[in-house]
């Protein structure tokens, strides 16, 4: 459901970084504004309440390059991974064309991983969206951290639809771009096909 704006020639893309609060869903934004920042990339804009959790959502415009003449722009967005935040969650999802979801590879966050995956079918269904079509990627993150599930075992559980995974440490920016390029070449490929 990209945006496509025929008089400037231009095509928004949304993606949506998902998953449980503390995850690491910002952190992968804020790297990526980092790496890119002056050349193909905005500003980020977040909107965050105490201790730095999100509020409603972070937003990064990159500009990727032209598509048979078009300009195309990647506008990246986090969801708040907070439980009660269910609103702004789906409010956020409208109109998405990838997800990136991120999973926190602490044996204590299985259960809000596997509870966030729920909610996002939940979210997806009722706002129409195939979840099959969808471009989607896992990546399982805070891979630096001592008590973590073993990647095969986090594939097995949160495994949806042979998606691609990618492991990471988003806070030294570590399999960040992977994530960010596995989504992205998917989006790309169904604006081709469109
Ligand atoms: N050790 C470690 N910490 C990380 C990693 N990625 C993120 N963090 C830390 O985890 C905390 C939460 O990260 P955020 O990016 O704010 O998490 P979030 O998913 O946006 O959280 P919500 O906005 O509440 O949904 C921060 O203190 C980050 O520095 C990582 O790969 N390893
Ligand atoms: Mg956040």
């Amino acid at each position: 459901m990209s945006f496509i704006n025929k008089t400037v020639r231009e095509i928004n893309c949304k993606i949506v970084y998902y998953g449980a609060g503390l995850g690491g869903k910002t952190t992968n934004l804020q790297w990526i504004c980092q790496q890119t920042g002056g050349n193909n990339g905005g500003k980020m804009l977040s909107l965050t309440a105490d201790e730095d959790r999100t509020l409603f959502f972070d937003f990064l415009p990159l500009e990727i390059g032209k598509v048979r003449d078009y300009k195309v722009r990647f506008h990246l967005y986090t969801v708040p991974g907070q439980v009660f935040y269910q609103a702004s969650r789906k409010l956020v999802l409208r109109g998405v064309d990838g997800i990136v979801f991120v999973a926190d590879s602490q044996v204590e966050r299985m259960d809000a991983n596997l509870e966030a995956l729920e909610d996002l079918k939940r979210n997806l269904k009722e706002l129409g969206v195939d979840f099959m079509e969808l471009p989607y990627v896992l990546q399982l993150n805070k891979r630096d951290l001592p008590n973590i599930v073993l990647a095969h075992e986090m594939r097995a559980q949160l495994m949806l639809k042979n998606e691609p995974v990618f492991e990471a440490i988003a806070k030294e920016g570590r399999g960040v771009l992977e994530t960010l390029q596995g989504v992205g070449r998917q989006v790309l490929a169904q604006l081709k096909k469109g």
